[in-house]
């Protein structure tokens, strides 16, 4: 919101005012950024000290008045033919959090295997420093063989809050997961995911069914674009999620070889395969234009550069991560909230006392303790009643739960060798279109030697991720590298529920392609009873 001045405003201009930053801030989701000394149409004015402080004490009793504090993001002098300098200044207005309505951002992080995500996400999340020998991810472990080897193996949540003041709130403060949800009101939840080239399928899964907003990609400034680095580049790429890159470990090396990592990055992102804009972040400044440029057009890739273990620049991603804004605005989100509720399922597991738990998103309609909802498909295409017991977001309870929220859901008695990963649970009036045959619009990206009718890949859509056989090649005969088809594809075990236009992604062995979902060869199912059909496309087989 651009402001020019707000010295003095009357009674009636202030309350104008108000309403103006209630509505800014619930069209961002409870955030809103001023900058006050510029002109409606963008011109840059400034104003003088006085009015500066001035307009910032009616800025601050407009927050006040509606709840939210507010945070000087930066001050800037213009250049002006006048002895008195004139200033800009942008301010961050945040709502205070009320019950749990805070704004939630999913950020993936990806690399090359050792290029320190981990070591930086227990940095950020704990608040200690590394010793750059691996202290700093031993929290972030969930197996005993990933501490023994210090490898990712599985995929981890991390959480790190900011509160409405723009300040960071972790585990250096707080005690519990708990705590930290209740002083923010922005929370980042970063998905840890693992380098290595063996647990691909699982970083794989974890892109395309964790729904990120964004991706972070670590990069190893000693190594440089190594390993897994280009593969999951080309990752974020394909499934159109915006990144960010840091180039970690600076303390290990010479302010030339990274100056080289950094060129090296900056060829590659603007090759025209990618096409993307550099920046690199040297200072505050630098923070908090990448963080508004990023949102602006998913084309700028914002590059910082910085260390776990000395701390250096550390500060400019935060400030990056305080204002990175939501890509959805509250409009879309309401009305994601209006549709039937969708959950899907990621993972399954058995708590001692409580019974069998799910753990995944919903992505759409709302969610409430004590909920009726469906469960399937199951193996022979059925759908089966479930109830709700009760909601559990990183680790505090939640009574209702809404859509583009991670959660885990206790299901009570429910049979847990019913569920299976890539399941969804959604409102029993829903009707779901379940399919084993489906088409996709696909682009082979690499293969070795001909793809054609017969073989066999893994298919990932979202959460689902199940072996398919292809039936047919639209047109043609055989697909080579960088070629596009539509092909038809079969599940091998058991039907699935996808939905046209769905984003997918296949492999098997050094296939690679990736494409979206054109048609379905819908089986529809009556709860407990299967009946089959043909629709909602006009597929002809
Ligand atoms: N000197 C130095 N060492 C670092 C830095 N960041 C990470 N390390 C060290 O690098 C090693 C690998 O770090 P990890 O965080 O496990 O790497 P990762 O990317 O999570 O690796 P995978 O999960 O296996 O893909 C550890 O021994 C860290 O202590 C850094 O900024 N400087
Ligand atoms: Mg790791």
């Amino acid at each position: 919101e651009y402001k020019l001045k707000l010295v003095n405003p009357s009674q009636y201009r202030f309350e104008h005012l108000v309403t103006q930053m209630k509505w800014r801030l619930q069209e961002g989701r409870g955030e809103a950024v001023y900058q006050i000394g510029v002109e409606d149409n963008g011109l840059l004015v400034g104003l003088s000290e006085e009015e500066m402080r001035a307009s910032l004490k009616t800025l601050r009793r407009m927050a006040e008045k509606v709840g939210a504090d507010i945070t000087v993001l930066r001050e800037r002098e213009v250049d002006y033919d006048s002895d008195v300098p004139r200033k800009i200044t942008e301010v961050l207005v945040r709502k205070v959090p009320d019950n749990q309505q805070f704004l939630d951002l999913r950020v993936a992080v990806l690399g090359n295997v050792d290029s320190g995500k981990s070591t930086l996400l227990g940095v950020l999340t704990q608040g200690e420093l590394d010793n750059g020998r691996g202290r700093a991810r031993l929290n972030l472990f969930r197996h005993l063989h990933e501490i023994q080897s210090g490898r990712t193996s599985s995929i981890s949540f991390e959480i790190l809050g900011f509160n409405s003041k723009g300040e960071v709130v972790n585990y250096s403060d707080s005690r519990t997961a708990e705590e930290i949800c209740e002083s923010s009101s922005k929370m980042i939840t970063f998905i840890d995911l693992a380098g290595h080239h063996k647990y691909l399928k699982t970083t794989i899964f974890g892109l395309t069914s964790y729904c990120p907003d964004f991706a972070m990609l670590v990069v190893s400034a000693n190594t440089g674009i190594a390993g897994t680095t280009r593969e999951h580049l080309g990752l974020a790429m394909a499934l159109k999620v915006p990144f960010f890159i840091v180039i970690s470990k600076v303390d290990l090396c010479s302010k030339a070889t990274v100056e080289r990592t950094v060129k090296q990055l900056e060829r590659i992102l603007k090759q025209p395969g990618c096409n993307k804009l550099p920046l690199l972040v040297n200072s505050d400044d630098d923070a908090v234009t990448a963080a508004q440029q990023f949102a602006q057009s998913p084309n700028i890739t914002p590059i910082f550069t910085l260390s776990s273990v000395s701390g250096e620049n550390l500060d400019l991603l935060k400030v990056f991560l305080n204002i990175l804004p939501p890509l959805t605005n509250s409009k879309e989100q309401e009305e994601l909230m209006q549709q039937l509720t969708e959950f899907q399922v990621d993972e399954i597991y058995t708590v001692p006392e409580v019974g069998t738990v799910v753990g995944g998103t919903l992505s759409s309609g709302i969610c409430r303790e004590g909920e009726n909802l469906v469960v399937g498909p199951t193996d022979d295409g059925k759908f089966l009643r479930l109830k709700v017991c009760s909601i559990q977001r990183n680790r505090s309870a939640c009574r209702v739960l809404r859509a583009g929220q991670a959660a885990t859901l206790a299901l009570g008695p429910f049979d847990r060798s019913l569920l299976r990963k890539g399941m969804v649970m959604v409102s029993p009036e829903m009707n779901p279109t379940i399919c084993s045959v489906f088409e996709a619009e696909i682009v082979l990206l690499f293969h070795a030697t001909t793809f054609r009718k017969g073989f066999q890949v893994t298919v990932h859509v979202g959460n689902v991720r199940q072996t398919a056989i292809v039936e047919k090649i639209h047109g043609k005969d055989k697909l080579r590298t960088g070629e596009k088809a539509v092909v038809c594809f079969r599940f091998i075990k058991h039907p699935e529920y996808l939905k046209i236009g769905a984003k997918l992604l296949f492999r098997e062995g050094v296939t690679k392609g990736i494409g979206h979902v054109t048609d379905l060869q819908a089986i529809t199912t009556k709860e407990n009873g299967l009946e089959e059909s043909l629709g909602p496309g006009q597929l002809s087989f």
